[in-house]
């Protein structure tokens, strides 16, 4: 047969990456597509514009579909693999990177911890209220001179009194929290006296902690940002993470989170891809489609060449950490390559849609302006240069 001959293509995937995905893939593809396109797509432009939008209602809507902690075992979660886990992420972030960052904290650095380092009593307690949305979690790391090198962290955790049974004292405060200010249980990571890093399972109402709202985000307006200040917070011995006390921690859960953006953000760039394929077909200049001129083409398939690729790479990382196979180091790549060119195709996006695409009346502009946090969150693009570096080179670079 020729190669000529071939079936119709799906514009958005002409490669047809999604030929790899399993029944159950496609499955919660098509689920969660659904979701976003029916009931948050017609709502997103407000939330960005007023700042508000009920989280509450969305994260039990999202536990129901079992997204909360989905590649995790046990706990009432639900057990799927990674690039199930990717896969969702992606139409998540076609809709608006809020929607994945939500279920990103929660699932990969709210629960994760309390799953892989918790104590049986922790995991009892949280997971599965966590999983069903009851109950939302947010991971406190990152402090206002500490971003890019939370080792640096100045919140500090101190023994009140003698033994392995005394209270913790934590004082400090965090930056930038996702979710600060809406949750109902917080991973806090502070320095000890010991100098190791710990962290710890804290209930939202214990006396000592407030939250402020970041306000005047012009980025990733459809998600909650906060402060976090702990002055003099008590709580009990068993509120540390038993089963890590090093920076291995909070990175280990970045890793995971980190995975699940390099798959997100080609969500949100394919969606850019198709709301200029749109325009471009139907706005007319000079007498014919601008998608007839050469150089709008041009743009198109530079467009549709980075969102194929980030879909192979995503997919191709998925495999590795289904296989146990895959590096901090390769996931570096990923969301350095991805978030990268996911931001190239959403400005590239925003010109083909001429002056309306500057309005919330499409997409584009809300996807360009997320992507700036993304670009930095999860570690910069510059921290993930010095990580692949690192690999590449055996050099440390970053001092
Ligand atoms: P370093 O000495 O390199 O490592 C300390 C220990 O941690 C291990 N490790 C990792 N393990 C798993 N995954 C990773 N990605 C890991 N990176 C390091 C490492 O093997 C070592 O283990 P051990 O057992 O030998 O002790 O640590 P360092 O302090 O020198 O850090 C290096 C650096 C700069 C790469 C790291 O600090 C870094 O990644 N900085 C960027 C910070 C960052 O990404 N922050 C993100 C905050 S959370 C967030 O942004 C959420 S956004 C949420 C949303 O809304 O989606
Ligand atoms: P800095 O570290 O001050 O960096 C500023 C610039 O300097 C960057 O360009 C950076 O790449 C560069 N730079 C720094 N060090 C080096 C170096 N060695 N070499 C070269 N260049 C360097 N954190 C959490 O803990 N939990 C959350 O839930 C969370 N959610 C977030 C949500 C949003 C919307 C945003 C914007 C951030 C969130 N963060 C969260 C914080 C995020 O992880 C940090 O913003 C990020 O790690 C960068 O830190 P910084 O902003 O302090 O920048």
């Amino acid at each position: 047969m020729s190669v000529l001959a071939t079936a119709d293509h799906d514009p958005l995937d002409l490669l047809d990456v999604d030929a790899g995905l399993d029944d159950t893939q496609v499955q919660v593809r098509d689920t969660v597509a659904k979701l976003v396109r029916g009931r948050y797509e017609p709502e997103l432009a407000d939330w960005f514009e007023s700042g508000v939008l009920p989280m509450r209602d969305i994260a039990r809507e999202l536990g129901e579909l079992g997204l909360l902690g989905m590649h995790l075992e046990g706990y009432g979660c639900a057990g799927m693999d990674s690039v199930t886990y990717g896969v969702a992420c992606r139409e998540l972030e076609a809709g608006d990177s809020g929607l994945r960052s939500f279920v990103s904290v929660q699932g990969s650095l709210a629960m994760f911890p309390i799953h892989e380092y918790g104590s049986e009593e922790q995991k009892q307690e949280w997971l599965p209220r966590m999983a069903t949305g009851e109950a939302i979690g947010c991971f406190g790391l990152t402090e206002a001179d500490s971003g890019s090198d939370p080792a640096a962290m100045r919140t500090r955790a101190r023994r009140d009194g003698p033994g392995e049974d005394a209270d913790w004292i934590i004082d400090g405060s965090k930056m930038w929290i996702t979710n600060g200010g809406i949750a109902d249980v917080a991973v806090i990571w502070a320095r000890c006296d010991d100098d190791r890093v710990r962290g710890f399972v804290v209930p939202t109402d214990t006396p000592g902690f407030v939250a402020n709202e970041v306000l005047r985000k012009q980025s990733l307006r459809a998600s909650v940002t906060s402060e976090l200040v702990f002055e003099d917070m008590r709580l009990p011995a068993s509120a540390a993470l038993p089963g890590v006390s090093s920076m291995r921690g909070p990175l280990s859960c970045l890793s995971e989170a980190r995975y699940g953006i390099v798959w997100g953000v080609t969500g949100a760039a394919r969606r850019c891809l198709e709301s200029a394929l749109d325009h471009a077909m139907t706005r007319t200049q000079f007498d014919r489609p601008i998608a007839s001129f050469q150089l709008t083409q041009q743009k198109l398939v530079e467009m549709a060449v980075r969102v194929e690729h980030g879909m192979l790479l995503a997919l191709h990382l998925g495999h590795r950490k289904d296989a146990g196979t895959v590096s901090a180091a390769q996931i570096s790549m990923g969301k350095l390559s991805n978030v990268r060119d996911a931001l190239w195709v959403a400005r590239e996006a925003r010109s083909v849609l001429g002056a309306s695409g500057i309005t919330l009346d499409y997409p584009v502009m809300r996807h360009m302006a997320n992507l700036e946090s993304v670009f930095t969150y999860e570690g910069t693009n510059e921290i993930h240069t010095l990580i692949v570096g690192e690999a590449l080179t055996g050099i440390r670079a970053f001092v």
